[in-house]
């Protein structure tokens, strides 16, 4: 049997663990991420009310250390809350809140070392998998500016590091170096174009590392994986209402979260379009983008860190595509797919997002320079 199908038939244990009330009417697959496998729970509580919960089996072949990791989101979902409350906030909707087991844990560790967790559904939200309009990236924008700044106080040192140099680009180019050496699912010969691409552009990987290196950019406490479908919008107000996927949240530059959400939300194309023809770089959105996020970090970020803005956009862009390409290389090992090539696919998006930045560097640049002092 293959750990998903063992997965499946543990599921109904895990669910049984946790201190949830009611009896369960429904489970089923949720949501588009790429790591985790995540489900919707329906239950009907004493009352007779219907009560919804996400549940996750979290993914232990790329999270180490899941304990570790749910300690992060523990003390980090705690210390949002406080924040929430003291401004009259709704604690339940505007972070995550994980749901402990009957035994008091925050996971569940099954037999075959699955490890599951539950979270409060936040309901009346939406999910975008694309921008649908420039007011609704900004807002995003904003949200992950203040969840920066929310987070400036917290204690850095105490958070594990889930994944090791998870945005250092250089140790992703070796990475990527060695997927192509090994050539462990024989494709090398199908993205020989993407690689000559990738291997080009090796003298920058280390533009954001070495300024962090040498002290010219601030270490903060940082989101990592700030794709537009990692915020839920309020479903009347449309306004960006609780930032999840917490599992990156660690030490790091801020240009990871610029650069991650530029990627994925001013991009004209799908991460997995197939018609690189829909792909670029839309200005309007970063603009939009760029505006909100300096003001959500309000005034926190130093001049430095504003001036490579763009340079984070570029780095995040490009090694988001050499990871896509070298797990495409390694026989898809890491990113679920839904179709041959997926993988691939999503190389190209990145890559071709990549080249339309360098063609729109200049126009980047002002844009950056036009919010910089406000
Ligand atoms: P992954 O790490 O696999 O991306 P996520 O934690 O981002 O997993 O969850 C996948 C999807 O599930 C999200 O994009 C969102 O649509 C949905 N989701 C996750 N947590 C919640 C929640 N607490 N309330 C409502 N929807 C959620
Ligand atoms: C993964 O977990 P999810 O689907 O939000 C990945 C990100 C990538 C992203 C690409 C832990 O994000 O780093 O940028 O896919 N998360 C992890 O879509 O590797
Ligand atoms: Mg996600």
């Amino acid at each position: 049997m293959n750990q998903e199908n063992a997965a499946c038939l543990r599921i109904d244990e895990a669910i049984a663990q946790f201190a949830i009330k009611g009896a369960l009417k429904e489970k089923r697959p949720y949501g588009n991420g790429h790591i985790n496998d995540t489900y919707l729970l329906v239950y009907e509580t004493p009352e007779g009310k219907t009560a919804r919960y996400i549940l996750q089996r979290m993914n232990h072949s790329i999270f180490k250390k899941p304990r570790e990791l749910m300690e992060n989101v523990v003390n980090v979902t705690e210390y949002l809350r406080r924040i929430i409350l003291e401004k009259g906030g709704d604690a339940d909707r505007e972070t995550l809140n994980v749901v402990r087991t009957a035994a008091g844990e925050s996971c569940y560790e099954d037999e075959d070392h699955n490890f599951w967790r539950v979270f409060l559904f936040i309901e009346n939200t939406l999910c975008l998998e694309m921008v649908e309009n420039a007011g609704d990236f900004y807002d995003s924008a904003v949200a992950f500016g203040n969840f920066q700044k929310m987070l400036a106080d917290y204690p850095a040192d105490t958070l594990h590091e889930t994944i090791p140099n998870f945005h250092n680009t250089p140790s992703r180019f070796q990475d990527f170096k060695r997927a192509v050496e090994e050539d462990a699912a024989h494709r090398v010969s199908l993205a020989e174009k993407e690689i000559a691409f990738a291997l080009e552009r090796e003298a920058e990987t280390a533009a954001l590392t070495d300024l962090l290196a040498r002290g010219e950019l601030p270490l903060r406490v940082t989101h990592n994986d700030t794709k537009l479908n990692n915020i839920l919008f309020d479903a009347q107000s449309k306004k960006a209402l609780c930032i999840i996927d917490l599992d990156t949240v660690m030490p790091g530059l801020s240009h990871y979260d610029f650069g991650d959400s530029i990627r994925f939300g001013a991009s004209t194309g799908a991460e997995d379009e197939q018609d690189l023809t829909r792909v670029e770089l839309d200005l309007n959105l970063f603009e939009a983008f760029t505006r909100g996020y300096l003001e959500g970090c309000d005034g926190s970020l130093t001049e430095k860190e504003i001036e490579m803005l763009p340079m984070g956009a570029k780095l995040m862009t490009y090694e988001c595509g050499i990871r896509f390409l070298a797990d495409f290389l390694s026989g898809d090992v890491y990113f679920k797919i839904h179709r041959e090539n997926h993988n691939l696919d999503r190389a190209r998006t990145q890559f071709k997002l990549v080249a339309d930045m360098e063609a729109k560097w200049d126009q980047m640049t002002a844009i950056v320079n036009k919010y910089k002092n406000r």
